[in-house]
C-alpha cells in the first residue's frame, strides 16, 4: 500500500471511531492509538526510512498534512464532547424552584420566660425599675446585710452552695436589693429577677436552681397597707379583678413584721379544686416590712425611711399560670412540652 492509501485508511478508521465514541476518555485513547508513540500515524512516519530519497520529501509532506488534519478532527470532536458534557451538567444541576422546602425549626419562648415577662411588665407598669446582680455573691451581701447572722439555719452548708468561706451562689436575689440600697438614694422601687441556688433535693416542687423575682420599695411613709395594696394591684393586673390576696403572719430575718401571702386560686377562681386542695387559696410569696436593722446596715436612715419587700418564686407562679404539675418539666427542655405554651 502506498502512503496516500495508508493515510486514507487511517483517516477513515478514525472517522468511524470518532463517530462511535461517546466520552473524552475514549477520545484520548483514540488520540494515542493514532498520534501516540505507538500510534498508526507515528508508525507510518517511521516507515519513511525505507523510501528512496526522491520519494521521501513528498511522503513527508503528505504525512505532515495528514497529521494536521487528523489533529484537527480530534480537536473538533473534543470541543464537541466538552460542549455536550457541559450541557449535560447544566441539565442535571437544574433547580426546581417550585420544590417545597423543609421549614426551619424555630424555638419557642420557655414558659418560665413567659411568666417572667408577664410579672416584670406588671411591675414596671407600677413604677418598678428592673435591677440585676451577680449570681456568685459575697457572703456579706447574701447573708450579713440581710440580718442572717453567722449561726442562722438558712446559712447552713446544707442549704447553701459555698464557693469558699466568703463566696456563695446567691440563695435569693435580696443581695441585689442590698447593693441597690447602698448605691442609690431613696425613694427606691425595684424588681430583681434572677437565678438562685439552694442545695435542695430534686422533686415535683423543688430544684437546686430556680428563679425569684423580689420587689423592694423604700420611701418616707410606706406601710404594710402599701405592701398589701401593691400586691393586690399586681395580681389583679396579672390574673383578673376577681383575684385577691390574703396575708398570714410569718417570719423572715430581713423583714419585721413578715407575712406569707395566699392568692385566690387562679385555676378555680376560689371555688376549691385539686390545685388548691379545696381551699380556694394558693400560697404564692413571702413579704414584709424591711427590718430597720437591714435598712441601717444598707446605709438607709431607719428613722426617716421605711420599706417593704416581697419575694416570688418564679417557677411556682409559672406552674400555677399554666397548670404544670411537675417542676422538673421546666428544666428538661423537652420540645413536646415547651411547644404547648402560647
Ligand atoms: C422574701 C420575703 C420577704 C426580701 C427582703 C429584701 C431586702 F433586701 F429588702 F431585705 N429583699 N427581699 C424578702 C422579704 C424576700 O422572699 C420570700
Amino acid at each position: 500500500m502506498d502512503i496516500k492509501t495508508q493515510l486514507d485508511v487511517i483517516r477513515e478508521e478514525l472517522e468511524k471511531e470518532l463517530a462511535s465514541l461517546t466520552d473524552i476518555r475514549q477520545l484520548e485513547e483514540v488520540r494515542q492509538k493514532v498520534l501516540g508513540k505507538k500510534g498508526t500515524l507515528t508508525a507510518l512516519l517511521r516507515s519513511m526510512g525505507s523510501l528512496s530519497p526522491e520519494e521521501r520529501p513528498i511522503a513527508g509532506q503528505m504525512i505532515n498534512k495528514g497529521r494536521e488534519e487528523i489533529g484537527q478532527m480530534i480537536d473538533a470532536r473534543m470541543a464537541d464532547l466538552k460542549a455536550k458534557e457541559r450541557e449535560e451538567k447544566l441539565r442535571k444541576d437544574t433547580i426546581d424552584v417550585t420544590e417545597p422546602r423543609e421549614l426551619p425549626r424555630v424555638g419557642v419562648p420557655h414558659p418560665t420566660s413567659l411568666a417572667l415577662e408577664e410579672v416584670l411588665s406588671a411591675l414596671t407598669g407600677l413604677g418598678f425599675d428592673v435591677v440585676e446582680g451577680p449570681e456568685v455573691e459575697l457572703d456579706h451581701y447574701n447573708f450579713e446585710l440581710l440580718n442572717l447572722p453567722k449561726d442562722h439555719p438558712a446559712r447552713d452548708a446544707q442549704d447553701t452552695f459555698y464557693v469558699d468561706d466568703n463566696i456563695v451562689l446567691r440563695t435569693h436575689t435580696s443581695p441585689v436589693q442590698a447593693r441597690t440600697m447602698l448605691s442609690r438614694k431613696p425613694p427606691i422601687r425595684i424588681a430583681c429577677p434572677g437565678r438562685v441556688f439552694r442545695a435542695d433535693e430534686v422533686d415535683a416542687t423543688h430544684s437546686p436552681v430556680f428563679h425569684q423575682i423580689e420587689g423592694l420599695v423604700i420611701d418616707k411613709d410606706v406601710t404594710m397597707g402599701d405592701l398589701k395594696g401593691t400586691l393586690d394591684t399586681l395580681f389583679k393586673k396579672l390574673y383578673g379583678d376577681d383575684i385577691e390576696t390574703r396575708f398570714r403572719p410569718s417570719f423572715f430575718p430581713f423583714t419585721e413584721p413578715s407575712a406569707e401571702v395566699d392568692l385566690t386560686c387562679i385555676t378555680c377562681r376560689g371555688k376549691g379544686c385539686r390545685m388548691c386542695k379545696g381551699t380556694g387559696w394558693i400560697e404564692v410569696l413571702g413579704c414584709g416590712m424591711v427590718n430597720p436593722k437591714v435598712l441601717e446596715m444598707c446605709g438607709i436612715d431607719s428613722n426617716e425611711y421605711r420599706g417593704f419587700a416581697f419575694g416570688i418564686g418564679l417557677e411556682r407562679i409559672t406552674m400555677l399560670r399554666y397548670g404544670i404539675k411537675d417542676m422538673r418539666l421546666l428544666y428538661e427542655g423537652d420540645e413536646r412540652f415547651l411547644r404547648q405554651f402560647r
